[in-house]
């Protein structure tokens, strides 16, 4: 293959990408609605759109949904929970949740040999209305924070269970639509909040901070900022999460993982298609994928950030939405770990800029194809006639679910 000539070792990268952990969401699997009985309360700005029949309405629907996924997608795999898909015995409020609650996945979990990662889930409930963890009321605020410390030892019991860290993600919704006259307060409060959610030490429950620049609802003004999370993650020593999503629709993540990294020693990425705005499409093998993994694999920081995914589509077929999604990911890691890097790197210092272009254009059509099958071989998993399977299990799916 070409990228031998260029000095890559194909089978070696091959094999790194697929020992990379891919964190699947598992909110793609039921347009983000989770399993409490319903609460009322908006989406906190984020919204599936479509209605594309086969939704998975109960636990049991989305374990099935992501056997069959995983049986499309090479590599190493985590599923990222959010707090709304407990599974309790009887009614529980979101401040009471408790690992035993999650057992179902757990052990599922298990089965399946997946790590769990975690969320709390501050928004669709009538209490997170006027804000969470930034309200001005401190009952609200009081509430909220019970949540984010529960949701932390659920988090410490994924870790101890699995024998692992789990990453644990806190994005809130809080901000205003239109001109805040105090964009003070707000910051203050969520400063306080977030001390006292994380103020107890629990082994292996891995925290990190979300920001975001607008929602649905809060176009003016986000309490959770770029600069405030990532000011907050610097001086807490908690992991700071870059969603591909959250920024001016022309600004894109992966010039900033070099800058970041010199100071954060650990990175959150959400993996997110924003289409003219956060609209959260399925992620698919395009050039802002590509440049996100080329760029931690030109500084060699695998170890340093944790990938997971971020999108939510009803108007797909979910399974595939995954499928595609997650398949994506593995390519722009796989393509990222053929890149020549030396060899570009080597032009570049020497100042031969225009050769270095031009070489980055022969790597732009290289086979990656042909790497990407010897991939889908090594890993035991289907070329394209994974999208027939995927028909046959809606065929499946849509018959038994209405
Ligand atoms: C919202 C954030 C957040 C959510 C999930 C459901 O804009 O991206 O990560 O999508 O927590
Ligand atoms: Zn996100």
């Amino acid at each position: 293959m070409r990228y031998e000539d260029w000095g890559v070792d194909v089978d070696a990268a091959i094999e790194k990408a697929l020992s990379i952990p891919i964190s699947i969401h598992c909110w793609q699997a039921d347009d983000v609605r989770g399993l409490e009985p319903s609460q009322g309360g908006d989406g906190g700005g984020i919204l599936a759109t479509g209605s594309y029949p086969g939704r998975a309405r109960t636990g049991e629907e989305m374990r099935a949904d992501f056997e069959a996924v995983l049986g499309w997608v090479p590599g190493v795999h985590r599923l990222n929970l959010h707090a709304i898909y407990a599974e309790p015995s009887g009614p529980r409020e979101r401040d009471d949740l408790r690992p035993e609650d999650f057992s179902r996945w757990m052990d599922w979990s298990k089965s399946q040999a997946l790590k769990l990662d975690f969320n709390p889930t501050y928004f669709a409930h009538p209490q997170a209305d006027s804000g969470t963890l930034s309200a001005r009321d401190p009952e609200t605020r009081a509430f909220w924070i019970r949540h984010g410390q529960a949701c932390r030892r659920i988090a410490g019991a994924f870790a101890s269970f699995q024998g692992e860290l789990c990453v644990h993600n806190h994005w809130i919704p809080d901000g205003e639509k239109d001109s805040p006259a105090d964009r003070w307060g707000p910051r203050e409060r969520l400063v306080e909040s977030l001390d006292k959610v994380l103020g107890e030490p629990i082994s292996g429950c891995t925290d990190t901070v979300e920001s975001k620049l607008f929602g649905l609802g809060s176009e003016d003004y986000v309490v959770g900022s770029f600069e405030f999370y990532s000011h907050y993650a610097l001086t807490r020593g908690v992991g700071f999460c870059l969603d591909m999503g959250h920024f001016h629709p022309t600004e894109t993540i992966a010039d900033k993982i070099s800058a970041l990294l010199q100071f954060h020693p650990q990175l959150l990425i959400h993996a997110s298609r924003p289409m003219r705005w956060d609209s959260d499409h399925v992620v698919v093998f395009n050039d802002d994928l590509k440049a996100v993994f080329r760029e931690i694999a030109r500084g060699d920081a695998w170890e340093r950030v944790w990938i997971a995914l971020d999108f939510f589509d009803a108007s797909l077929f979910r399974p595939l939405a995954y499928a595609v999604g997650v398949r994506a990911t593995r390519k722009a890691i796989l393509a990222a770990l053929l890149e020549p890097t030396s060899l570009l790197q080597g032009l570049e210092s020497e100042g031969r800029r225009g050769e270095k272009l031009a070489l980055m254009e022969e790597v732009a059509t290289a086979p990656f194809g042909e790497a990407w099958e010897r991939l889908l071989e090594k890993a035991e998993r289907p070329g394209a006639e994974w999208i027939e399977e995927s028909r046959a299990y809606e065929r499946r799916v849509l018959e038994a679910r209405g």
